[in-house]
């Protein structure tokens, strides 16, 4: 009955993605770097808005057990001409209408442990745990082609 589980599986991921949570945050340009082969780490960017009228408080993030043993959120910084990243807590809160731009040099997504090399065109699934709300499930792409942290930076507004 191999058919038959196809079937609940992908059930199961179109109630997770949902337009309805689009709602509240809306994604795009999600993507993750291609890593070498012994890799522990791998980097996710995109950009992640709160477009409803409340604050959005994300209390967690989950990547499948395949892919990484767990994700953080991390912010790049310059400390005498050296390139470090620390750790950011959560909750991390998204005013109403405010958008976080994660890309190389500025924040991101931090896979920790990764399982596997992640090598371009491989995906994967991403999960935003919420304050009072549904988990939001964000499909990510393996692409050398993320978002850099430069002027030409283009990201369009409506
Ligand atoms: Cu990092």
């Amino acid at each position: 009955m191999s058919f038959l589980k196809g079937t609940v599986v992908s059930l199961v991921l179109f109630t997770f993605s949902h337009p309805l949570f689009a709602d509240s945050l809306q994604y795009e340009d999600v993507k993750a770097t291609p890593t070498f082969a012994l890799a522990k780490m791998g980097a996710v960017y995109g950009s992640f808005k709160n477009v409803s009228d409340t604050p959005l408080l994300i209390t967690g993030l989950q990547v499948d057990a395949e892919i990484a043993a767990s994700v953080e959120l991390h912010e790049s910084y310059i400390k005498d001409d050296m390139a470090s990243m620390k750790q950011l807590n959560l909750p991390f809160t998204l005013a109403p209408q405010q958008e976080l731009v994660l890309r190389r040099g500025g924040k991101h997504i931090m896979l920790i442990g990764l399982q596997q090399p992640l090598t371009s065109g491989m995906q994967f699934q991403l999960t935003f745990s919420l304050q009072d709300q549904e988990a939001i499930t964000v499909p990510v792409v393996v692409s050398e082609a993320v978002q850099q942290d430069s002027a030409e930076h283009k990201h369009h507004h409506h």
